[in-house]
């Protein structure tokens, strides 16, 4: 796992994706959060209200082809420009996604299909991660026997009130980060 600072110094994203100017730019446009498509003002809206445990993620990897002009205002770091998916042209898989989400919202412990090492830039806010090693199952989640799938029935506020504590004296421990605005995080294979 790498954290870098100053890798974003060109995109545009970083001081023009405000909540005004995504809704301006999105307006009727529907992004996915969880099982709904929600328009970014009414997202916003849930956002700054919700009390839930799980508040739900905006996730979308549709979002530079619904508004083209969100594609052009950032570009992939220098450091990641080797793109092997390019010799599967149009059969490339989902590459890129927008994220959006209010305190106590994230993407629960998961590993990354089709081998991926991904990169994962913060615009605004700041994210947590807690990365285990590959042979390691981090305490309250339940792999599949091949290990691409991993169910964790508990929330993610939840697993660290009640869990985390439990890795603090494992031998195999967690890397843990946060990824503040203008840095990236690159989460090997
Ligand atoms: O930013 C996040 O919530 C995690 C994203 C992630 O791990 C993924 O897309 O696989």
């Amino acid at each position: 796992m790498v954290l870098l600072e100053g890798c974003l110094d060109s995109w545009v994203a970083l001081d023009k994706w405000d909540r005004d100017s995504l809704v301006n730019v999105s307006g009727n446009v529907r992004f996915s959060v969880g099982p709904v498509e929600m328009r970014l003002e009414d997202y916003f809206r849930y956002s700054d209200q919700v009390k839930e445990e799980r508040p739900l993620y905006l996730f979308d990897l549709k979002f530079a082809q619904k508004v083209p002009i969100l594609g052009s205002e950032f570009e992939v770091p220098v450091y990641f420009r080797e793109d092997l998916f390019s010799v599967l042209g149009n059969e490339r898989p989902d590459y890129r996604w927008v994220i959006i989400g209010p305190a106590g919202s994230g993407s629960s412990f998961h590993i990354d299909p089709n081998s991926t090492s991904a990169w994962n830039a913060v615009i605004k806010g700041s994210k947590k991660w807690v990365l285990f090693p590959p042979d390691v199952v981090p305490p309250g989640v339940h792999p599949s026997p091949d290990g691409a799938e991993v169910a964790c029935p508990v929330s993610i506020i939840e697993w660290f009130m009640n869990l985390y504590g439990a890795t603090k004296n494992w031998k195999k421990r967690p890397i843990e980060c946060i990824c503040k605005a203008r840095e990236v995080i690159l989460v090997p294979n």
